[in-house]
């Protein structure tokens, strides 16, 4: 593709004049923004409706990616790089005395999602365009996404995140595409003409539904994707009686009770809260989604739709959507008049649920007495299939009563979304080899003996277009200069690079760049956090959600140790290294909240004590985020990739590490076993309990005994009582204290086995240090890192999703 830069030119000034009434230099940088991204889908348009009608043409086989969260981040950049007019677009600006930077930071992040299961549904929607898959991806359009982070005395202030405030820049609005979703409202049943019995759903409440598309343009491709989001709309607006009587707010009442449903992203990661509202967000995208998929195949297909599974593939992103399956049940049996048996076999061979968590308290579960009256319809069909289930239960394994119990999915007054997952798919995936085995033989082991066919594993992947080529152009550079630029589309490629990874020039030249990246990171630093960082010390990073089972508090803990034996022996031998941390705490998870607190106060000493700071300096980066990950990966160092064993299903950001040269030093978790089988012990720093072990620990671990043993680590944990980081008062940190030693809400005295694997934690960093300072050998680890990473493309995970679940095949444009 290339663009016209006259047209384009003059385009833009029209737009600037047409949407805003300015001229391009009364034009705000916003409005440029705006006017150049409208531009840039003017260039994808054909390809984008072309993409779909070429599908429709084919009867292609779809696959369709249900997710409640869809972390986008920016568009303009990325979407001008795949449609390979980045330059040109560029050069464009700067005829306008616009630089492109400037502009890319106009944008505000979708950051319509938490963290990693969202930032995954936006990698793979990039590599569902990039091969031409025929796919769509349909969510939410929250009003309000993540919300925006501020440290605030050391403390996170969370404040509403309005990133639609300078206009949609991307999406389309297609209001005459709306659809209707019904809650609430009484079931009755009637007899159909053809004396059949059929339900009827009487007094319900409506929402309209109206998508909005964000084209997702894939690279090199005329393939066009459509992540289409969903908008709440009242269906009558305001009351005109009440209001001209007078009553203004009960006048518009139902109107912001129905928008309410897509005004805010539930900022929890790994917590439910049963909260009634969650449940309305879900069965509104998803009965949306449901209805407007089962619109488009009846125009192929008409009313066969015993054709569905070959037409349809459903991807169940978590358990959030997960309704889609009573859903599909109702559409089938009571608006298409199917009998209950065929409906369900359609049902369990369209869809397929990939499960993204190990944590106990991340698994959906809806009282009934929030679910039944707001669902009612949708409650009976979950009980009829939880009745046909326990009958074939009892036929599998006949008087095994405890069996049975634990796998109802409705029983104490709860409906189990992950056992209606298992039930109604043909497909149960986990997203690395570690988590997949666990969910087999522990958290889904009566699930695995049951259907053990159904069961399988996709390890994630992550884009290697932003995260590479986009986030890390130098890099990008220097690897295509060497092995060709093949790698963009195929990550196997990369792996050419190894031949270079011991080639003096080639590490000279890496460690150039990575000189270079660390130094623009420096200087955002020094903007922002006003703090001065010695960029050749070591880059050392954890930017992830805050969890404790993701430990930062070991890290932290690390750092106060490192302060207090830097001040008991100023000539302590240690490599300077810069803790570079970025996280945002659940607004309602005080835990994790206070160790960003601790965090910064641990900042706070280090980088203010003379004899330290210029050995090691604590930043935390605020308000963490896709378009910040994107300047911090390439800068890094060290990857820390610390959570207790068996509690990180993957992750992803260790990937983007490892595509960017950093080193992980890390415990056997998630994916980190994977990347460790592909680099060995030689090219990364492995420590601490394995999954196992930390299962044979959770009964006899005591962390005082430990503490008795250990002056050094028992000096750590008492510095959360020293006014010198407790300067509000030396209580402050209590909390954490208490749940190292004594345990709360009623959990194991440390839980996550922060100071079981302190030592072990320990000796990695200082083996660490010990690597850096041998730059040919870092330089040569990073290098064969790089060129290894070609199994974490997001490419490969989609192509095993398409082949080995969803059965279909990349269909391009001619
Ligand atoms: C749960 C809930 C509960 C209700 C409120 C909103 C909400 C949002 C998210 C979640 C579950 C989050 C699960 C999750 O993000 N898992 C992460 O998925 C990544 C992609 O597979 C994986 O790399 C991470 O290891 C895993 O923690």
């Amino acid at each position: 593709m290339t663009i016209n830069e006259e047209e384009w030119l003059r385009d833009i000034e029209k737009r600037v004049s047409v949407d805003f009434f300015k001229t391009l230099s009364e034009a705000s940088l916003e409005e440029l923004h705006y006017v150049f991204s409208r531009e840039a889908l003017g260039l994808l348009k054909n390809n984008w409706t072309n993409t779909m009608h070429h599908w429709n043409k084919q009867k292609a086989k779809m696959a369709y990616y249900f997710s409640a969260e869809f972390l986008m981040g920016r568009w303009l950049s990325n979407a001008l790089i795949n449609m390979g007019v980045y330059e040109e677009a560029g050069e464009a600006a700067q005829k306008l005395g616009i630089n492109m930077n400037a502009l890319e930071e106009a944008e505000a992040d979708a950051g319509l999602g938490n963290g990693g299961l969202g930032r995954l549904a936006a990698c793979f929607l990039d590599s569902l365009a990039t091969g031409d898959y025929p796919s769509m991806g349909y969510g939410i359009r929250y009003r309000y996404g993540m919300f925006e982070q501020k440290i605030v005395n050391g403390y996170q202030v969370e404040k509403p995140d309005n990133w639609l405030e300078h206009g949609d820049v991307a999406s389309i609005h297609r209001p005459d595409e709306a659809v209707e979703v019904k809650f609430w409202g009484r079931v009755a049943i009637e007899k159909g003409k053809d004396n059949h019995n059929y339900f009827h759903l009487y007094d319900y409440e409506s929402v309209i539904a109206v998508p909005y598309d964000l084209p997702v343009p894939g690279y090199n491709t005329k393939t066009v994707v459509t992540l289409r989001l969903w908008e709440a709309v009242s269906p009558d607006g305001f009351d005109l009686d009440l209001f001209q009587a007078g009553e203004y707010s009960r006048a518009v009442a139902k109107e912001i009770q129905a928008e309410n449903i897509s005004r805010v992203l539930y900022p929890n990661d790994n917590t439910v809260g049963g909260k009634q509202l969650r449940l309305r967000q879900q069965y509104f995208f998803v009965s949306a989604g449901m209805t407007d998929l089962i619109r488009r195949f009846k125009k192929q297909w008409g009313k066969d739709f015993s054709k569905l599974p070959d037409a349809v593939a459903i991807q169940l992103n978590d358990t959030h959507p997960v309704v889609a399956i009573p859903e599909l049940m109702r559409i089938l049996v009571d608006e298409e008049h199917l009998n209950w048996d065929s409906a369900w076999q359609i049902c369990i061979r369209t869809f397929a649920y990939t499960n993204h968590t190990l944590l106990a308290e991340a698994l959906e579960k809806w009282p009934i007495n929030i679910f039944a009256p707001l669902l009612p319809r949708i409650y009976q069909i979950i009980e009829e299939i939880n009745r046909r289930f326990l009958h074939y239960l009892h036929q599998i394994f006949p008087g095994d009563w405890q069996r049975h119990k634990e796998m109802e999915i409705i029983s104490d007054g709860v409906i189990k979304m992950a056992w209606l997952a298992i039930v109604g798919s043909h497909s149960i995936n986990g997203v690395a080899e570690l988590h997949t085995n666990l969910l087999k033989t522990q958290e889904l082991r009566l699930w695995y003996e049951l259907f053990p066919d159904k069961f399988n594993n996709k390890t994630n992947g992550v884009t290697q277009r932003r995260w590479l080529l986009k986030a890390n152009p130098a890099l990008s550079e220097f690897i295509t200069k060497r092995i060709g630029d093949a790698w963009i589309k195929d990550l196997n490629e990369i792996s050419k690079l190894e031949a270079y990874a011991e080639d003096p020039t080639a590490q000279r030249e890496f460690l150039a760049i990575k000189a270079k990246d660390k130094q623009i990171l420096a200087e955002y630093i020094a903007r922002h956090n006003n703090i001065k960082i010695n960029t050749s010390s070591i880059f050392d990073v954890q930017i992830k959600r805050l969890h404790e089972y993701k430990r930062q508090l070991l890290n932290a803990l690390h750092i106060i140790y490192l302060y207090q034996r830097l001040k008991a022996d100023p000539n302590y031998s240690i490599v300077p290294r810069t803790f570079i941390f970025g996280a945002k705490a659940a607004s309602g998870y005080h835990q994790a909240k206070l160790i960003i607190r601790l965090i910064n106060a641990i900042a706070d000493v280090v980088n203010n004590d003379p004899v330290v700071s210029n050995k090691i300096k604590v930043v935390f980066m605020e308000n963490y985020r896709v378009s910040l990950a994107e300047k911090i990966f390439p800068a890094a160092d060290v990857s820390e990739q610390i959570s207790t064993a068996g509690y990180e299903a993957s992750g992803t950001g260790n990937m983007k590490f490892m595509m960017n040269g950093a080193i992980t030093l890390g415990t056997l978790d998630g994916a980190n076993v994977e990347i460790l089988e592909l680099v060995g012990h030689e090219n990364a720093f492995i420590f601490g309990l394995t999954a196992e072990e930390v299962n044979q620990h959770k009964m006899s671990y005591n962390p005082q005994q430990l503490l008795a043993h250990d002056a050094e680590l028992s000096a750590v944990v008492e510095a959360l009582h020293d006014p010198i980081f407790a300067t509000e008062n030396i209580h402050m940190f209590e909390p954490i204290y208490q749940s190292l030693l004594f345990g709360v809400d009623g959990n194991p005295p440390d839980k996550y086995m922060v100071l079981k694997d302190f030592r072990p934690y320990l000796s990695a960093n200082k083996k660490l240090e010990q690597a850096y300072l041998d730059e040919k050998k870092w330089a040569k680890m990073a290098l064969i890192n790089i060129a290894r990473s070609g199994k974490f493309s997001s490419d490969r995970t989609i192509k095993q999703y398409a082949d080995e679940i969803w059965h279909i095949k990349p269909n391009p444009q001619k």
